[in-house]
């Protein structure tokens, strides 16, 4: 049988998790036969978005093309998979009026500052705290976390397999699989 299509959006800080949980839900779905596509950071800032900062303008101009991507892929098909910071509440509103809140499902990987801080797995942090990078979310950028995610995973509490098999249940009730 058929399963319709609709963007499941990672939210979080930098560092929070939402690439590693992105990868083991879109291995779930594939197992399942579920087409998916997948965009992040690194296929999208590298490529279609490489004339883009992070300045305000810059990350709302990169998560619109982002959306408008993410749409095309939902009306080819797939279950498309984004994970980006999407700091702002009016920047994931956006997002979700250009997708449609129908087919908009907001995973809001909550991982603590301190957390991703220590982490620091690709040094950017500690750069921010320098001043060798501006605007860096959570530093000296914003984050506002969102207050009616569809899924909240909490990555320094919960196993990732025990938030992906959640994700991954709220998924397979909207796919009716
Ligand atoms: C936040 C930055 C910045 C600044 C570079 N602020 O952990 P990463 O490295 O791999 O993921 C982060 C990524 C964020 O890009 P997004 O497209 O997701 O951001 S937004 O939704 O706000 O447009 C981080 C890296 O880019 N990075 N500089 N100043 N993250």
């Amino acid at each position: 049988k058929g399963h319709n299509s609709f963007v499941i959006w990672f939210t979080g800080l930098s560092g929070s998790g939402k690439s590693t949980l992105a990868n083991m839900v879109e291995k779930e779905l594939y197992q399942k036969g579920i087409h998916t596509f997948s965009l992040d950071g690194d296929n999208v800032r590298s490529g279609l978005n490489n004339n883009l900062g992070f300045a305000r303008e810059d990350r709302e101009e990169n998560l619109r093309r982002i959306a408008e991507v993410a749409k095309l892929f939902v009306d080819s098909g797939n279950v498309v998979i984004a994970s980006f910071i999407s700091p702002l509440s009016s920047d994931r509103n956006f997002i979700k009026n250009i997708i449609g809140s129908k087919d908009f499902v907001e995973v809001f990987v909550n991982t603590p500052l301190e957390v991703c801080e220590s982490r620091d797995v690709k040094g950017l942090y500690k750069k921010a705290r320098i001043g060798e990078i501006k605007n860096f979310t959570g530093i000296d950028a914003p984050y506002e976390a969102p207050f009616s995610p569809e899924v909240e995973v909490k990555t320094d509490l919960e196993d990732a397999e025990v938030s992906v098999s959640r994700i991954v249940e709220y998924v397979k009730n909207k796919l009716e699989i």
